[in-house]
């Protein structure tokens, strides 16, 4: 069971890019499945469906497993080892399990955390931006004021490298270069804390990094939606992200051109929004960061790209999502919770939210002023084509891009400390490219 357990808690703390209403085949089964979800989260039903599930998985599913995939051709991938299909396999099992009972939605922390209960990490209170504030500004307050969304004080963390002291008020070095991480989790999962598994990008950028001492991940506020309060649509992550960045910049003393807005897979759409707001409302105190680093990226909500040839259906079976293959419903749980009052046609055809639709025309000049940009995805998942849409358009608007698709990776590999040895390869190149960029 150990392994087992192990592997829930990853599911427990992963930020899956699809929710519980993702794995809705049809929207008649809608109610039905609701119900079906409402009763396994009580207890003592709960637990029973734990064991239920764990039982089958290891005395039943996993014995399967193994015998299907011992040829190579019955894998997902050729070149994948039996424990990696494994894992796979079991993830998407688990995704569809956590989703049956509910797990996932918890609110935004927001407490503070005592640095004796972190390693090699501190935590930072990061000040929302005056509304006042010409900062707050653009579409960002445009939308703000639609959907109801005001400033507030939110958590972040600093991750040290390995031996790094904190010193004094930790202020910015002459030159020094940083992080700014959002994390992946379909705009309503995950957390910046140092125990997520996302932390495990940043973490792994200071292991192979000679330059970088501490990156800092910002706990922007999570969105919910029915069958939960309705809270956080757009664009509150995006704010919170401008405030982290304002936070490096002003108070901490970072130079612009020496930091990196990155982002994991949701966390990268916060990421190509939070960039374009500072590149389409140029003001002297904030310029737009040196660069961009953009892992698994989900780009485009709208699913506007799920014919036979896309990621999203050739790709299927080869990365960590269950259900529905090339769906319209993709990660509908977190569209819906992000979108909030908005309309539905705005993930088709706002550039803040899905940079990457095919609905979105006219494309040129809609990256132009992005930073040099250092574009990430797995080879085998679902989201592919969302990161080579990106990297087309910047590239036609003459932005400065580096890809690096491994062939058999899947979706947000870095995170995932048994995608080796991609993720480590993967790593050591983002930093090279990190350390070579350092003035
Ligand atoms: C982005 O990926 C999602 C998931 O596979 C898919 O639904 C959507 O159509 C993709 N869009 C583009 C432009 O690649
Ligand atoms: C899909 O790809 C195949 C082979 O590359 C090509 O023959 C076919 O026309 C493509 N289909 C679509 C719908 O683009
Ligand atoms: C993230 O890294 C930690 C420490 O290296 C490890 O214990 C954890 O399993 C990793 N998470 C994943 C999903 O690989
Ligand atoms: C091996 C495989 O089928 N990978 C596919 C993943 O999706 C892309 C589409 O963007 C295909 O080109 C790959 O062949």
């Amino acid at each position: 069971m150990q392994k087992s357990s192990c592997l829930l808690n990853l599911v427990q703390k992963f930020p899956p890019i699809c929710g519980e209403p993702f794995l809705l085949q049809k929207p008649t089964s809608l109610t039905n499945t609701h119900a079906m979800a409402s009763f396994l989260r009580r207890q003592p039903f709960r637990a029973l469906f734990f064991v239920y599930f764990f039982t089958t998985l290891v005395f039943f599913k996993i014995p399967i497993w193994v015998f299907r995939y011992l040829p190579h051709a019955n894998r997902p991938r050729s070149t994948w080892t039996i424990k990696r299909c494994l894992i796979i396999r079991a993830f998407q099992d688990l995704l569809v399990f956590s989703s049956k009972v509910g797990s996932v939605q918890k609110p935004s922390p927001t407490k503070e955390v005592a640095d004796k209960e972190l390693t090699n990490a501190k935590f930072a209170w990061v000040e929302g931006i005056d509304e006042g504030s010409e900062l707050f500004c653009g579409v960002l307050k445009q939308y703000a004021e639609k959907t109801g969304v005001h400033h507030v004080r939110i958590p972040g963390y600093w991750l040290l490298k390995k031996g790094t002291k904190w010193v004094g008020e930790g202020k910015a070095r002459e030159g020094e270069r940083t992080v700014l991480h959002l994390h992946g989790g379909a705009f309503y999962m995950g957390s910046a804390h140092p125990s997520d598994m996302t932390a495990n990008l940043t973490r792994g950028l200071l292991l192979h990094s000679s330059t970088l001492e501490r990156t800092f991940a910002v706990d922007y506020r999570l969105a919910a939606s029915s069958p939960h309060p309705a809270r956080n649509p757009f664009p509150a992550a995006v704010l919170d992200g401008l405030a982290a960045y304002r936070y490096l910049i002003q108070d901490v003393g970072f130079d612009p051109a020496n930091v990196i807005i990155a982002g994991d897979s949701a966390g990268g759409n916060l990421a190509f929004a939070l960039v374009r707001h500072l590149i389409e409302n140029p003001n002297p105190v904030l310029p737009p960061p040196g660069y961009l680093l953009s892992v698994s990226t989900w780009g485009d909500l709208s699913a506007s790209r799920r014919g036979p040839n896309s990621s999203a259906v050739l790709n299927a079976s080869s990365d960590i999502f269950p259900g529905v293959v090339g769906s319209s419903q993709f990660g509908r749980y977190g569209v819906v919770s992000i979108l909030g009052p908005l309309e539905g046609a705005e993930i088709e055809t706002n550039r803040y939210l899905s940079p990457a639709s095919a609905h979105l025309v006219p494309t040129k000049g809609l990256f132009k002023g992005f930073p040099p940009t250092y574009m990430v995805a797995g080879g085998a998942e679902r989201l592919l084509d969302n990161s080579t849409v990106l990297v087309e358009r910047m590239e036609a608007d003459g932005v400065e891009v580096v890809t690096d698709f491994p062939p058999d990776a899947v979706h947000d590999f870095l995170v995932f400390t048994w995608h080796e040895p991609e993720r480590s390869e993967a790593l050591r190149r983002i930093s090279r490219w990190i350390d070579r960029t350092q003035k």
